[in-house]
């Protein structure tokens, strides 16, 4: 048994988890009036309500003492110190430090045992970010023949790219008007290719993101713009004035061909899907303009000292993990929904599958220790009410347990007729009806002899009636957090981030993960090579399995 497993707290919750077997929500709510209100939590602009959830006060106080016994406060602790808590790479983990507000230094343990205060270097890079954007916007900075910048394109992938394509998207109503944003990232060349169509080379910014500068879809990308530039009917100069780098590595950024005065730099210590608030965010501070950005980095800052500071009952991001581990170790849910009811946010949960999934997705622990419980669930969402037509059915009514997060704004940027009020409503009806449920008592009700005498009409036979209310039953207990966000503003958003990178951390901490590496991506990286190779060169190919053998051949007969 692993240390975790044999906590007695991990005992109690197990124990508890059986006795919870016939636990209602509905009943929990119609006997408990102060139930909502208990179970509720609110920061700035953020409520959060996770009274749909299948607890009761001693579930929260044996989550809640799970949380001590694995150390979550100290283990927070040392990420805010920069302790090099990312152990497999003996890195520290400081994306607070990118968008920290206060006067404190900022110190970070370098691997020989040094500490550094990182305030000054973020500091600089932001400066350079703040008068680069604004060049962009205003029109000051333009392309090699004098016009204005009308498109910017970040080539990125993964870190490099979910971040900002999810962010700018976010928060398109405080776009540049002048400025259309494209985000390339797949190897696949329709990919740059279509966004090549629709763009101007002499009025377009591209901005080429990679931490490593090594990562063989962007670089492949980065070529192909490069060689354009390097070929077009441009001045000289065209590449230095169109193609700028974010990126901690210099050496390969120069040998690209890309001047370091046109680099903006980032740091090992930050996590490439931890990374949108560096100069990674540069397509969105050019976007929504730097005093925006600020604001992001600003209400990211205060769920940082939210997290850092409220007790851990009242801890939105401790919360939201607890609930997550109760669901994932001890009611064996393997996936969690996140459905934002919002446009905006449409590719928010394609961002958080990757914060998450590559965050928890392990199955060793810190110490290389293979797990005996459930690390990470498979995260996964759509924007509503389009999932209400999709899959929802399999969450009212499938086998599974899948918890889900509604979000929702109260406010909205673009109020026209009662839209946003249907929005709403069908947000918090789904709640309420996953909680509820139908008995086929109630399912029964319903059916009005109108109906029954439209079925016998088509020959339907009179037990298939009888037995129709059972398939329109719905068991109900089905859990949501619902989070209430006052506006989608820049602040907000970077809070709604921010509370989502805590909730993996805690999450990690309890599972005794390194939530910080993501060795199964480097897996990918390395891999493609081999088999690139071998798709190219004319040659036997004798290495591989049979199936991977065939399809290579296959693909070089044809
Ligand atoms: C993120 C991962 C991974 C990474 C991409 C791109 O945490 O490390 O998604 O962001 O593989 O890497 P580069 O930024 O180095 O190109």
């Amino acid at each position: 048994m692993s240390e975790l497993t044999s906590l007695p707290q991990w005992g109690a919750l197990s124990d508890h988890a059986r006795g919870m077997a016939g636990f209602n929500l509905r009943q929990a709510f119609d006997t408990d009036p102060g139930r909502a209100g208990r179970f509720s939590v609110e920061l700035d602009d953020l409520f959060l309500d996770y009274s749909k959830n299948l607890i009761t006060d001693e579930t929260l106080g044996l989550l809640l003492a799970l949380a001590r016994a694995c150390d979550v406060e100290g283990f927070r602790a040392r990420m805010f110190a920069g302790e090099p808590i990312n152990n497999t790479e003996r890195r520290a983990v400081l994306h607070t430090a990118l968008r920290y507000q206060g006067d404190e230094p900022l110190k970070l343990t370098r691997p020989d045992g040094r500490e550094e205060d990182v305030r000054a270097e973020v500091a600089d890079v932001l400066l350079r970010m703040k008068a680069f954007a604004k060049e962009v916007r205003s029109g000051v900075r333009c392309g090699s023949t004098g016009l204005p910048f009308t498109d910017v394109v970040n080539i990125g992938i993964g870190g490099s790219d979910l971040g900002p394509a999810m962010a700018v998207r976010a928060l398109t109503p405080y776009t540049h008007d002048r400025l259309r944003f494209h985000f390339v990232s797949n190897v696949d060349p329709t990919h740059i290719a279509e966004t090549l169509r629709q763009l101007d080379l002499a009025t377009t910014l591209f901005i080429v993101v990679s931490k490593t500068f090594g990562t063989q879809e962007t670089l492949a990308n980065a070529r192909v713009v490069r060689d354009l530039y390097l070929t077009a009917q441009l001045p000289r100069n065209a590449l230095a004035k169109h193609v700028v780098a974010v990126s901690s590595e210099p050496k390969p950024v120069q040998d690209f061909g890309i001047e370091l005065e046109n680099m903006f730099e980032f740091w090992d210590w930050v996590g490439g899907r931890y990374s949108l608030w560096s100069a990674v965010g540069l397509s969105l501070a050019i976007a929504i303009g730097f005093d925006n950005f600020v604001q992001f980095h600003r209400g990211a800052h205060a769920m940082d000292k939210h997290f850092q500071t409220a007790p851990a009952g009242e801890n939105m991001p401790i919360l939201l993990a607890l609930l997550g581990v109760w669901y994932r170790n001890f009611l064996g849910a393997a996936t969690h929904a996140v459905l934002p009811y919002d446009q905006y946010l449409a590719r928010f949960p394609a961002y958080l599958q990757q914060a998450d999934m590559e965050s928890n997705g392990k199955r060793v622990d810190r110490n290389g220790v293979e797990v005996d419980y459930q690390t990470g669930p498979i995260l996964w969402g759509e924007p509503g009410t389009n999932g209400q037509h999709a899959f929802y059915q399999l969450i009212h009514q499938g086998t599974q347990l899948i918890p889900a997060d509604l979000i929702a704004c109260i406010r909205t940027h673009n109020p026209v007729a009662n839209l946003h009020d249907l929005l709403l409503a069908n947000c918090l009806a789904q709640g309420e009806a996953l909680m509820t449920g139908k008995t086929t008592d109630e399912a029964r009700t319903e059916v009005t002899a109108a109906e029954i005498e439209k079925l016998e009409q088509r020959g339907m036979p009179p037990e298939e009636i009888e037995r129709r209310p059972i398939h329109r039953t719905f068991p109900g207990n089905r859990p949501t957090n619902t989070l209430l966000i006052h506006k989608l503003t820049p602040g907000n958003l970077g809070a709604l981030i921010a509370l989502y990178e805590h909730k993996i951390h805690v999450q990690g901490a309890i599972w005794g993960l390194n939530s910080y590496d993501q060795w199964g991506v480097e897996l990918g990286k390395k891999l493609a090579g081999e088999v690139y190779s071998d798709i190219r060169t004319p040659r036997v190919v004798t290495e591989h399995d049979s199936s991977t053998r065939g399809l290579i051949e296959r693909i070089r007969k044809h």
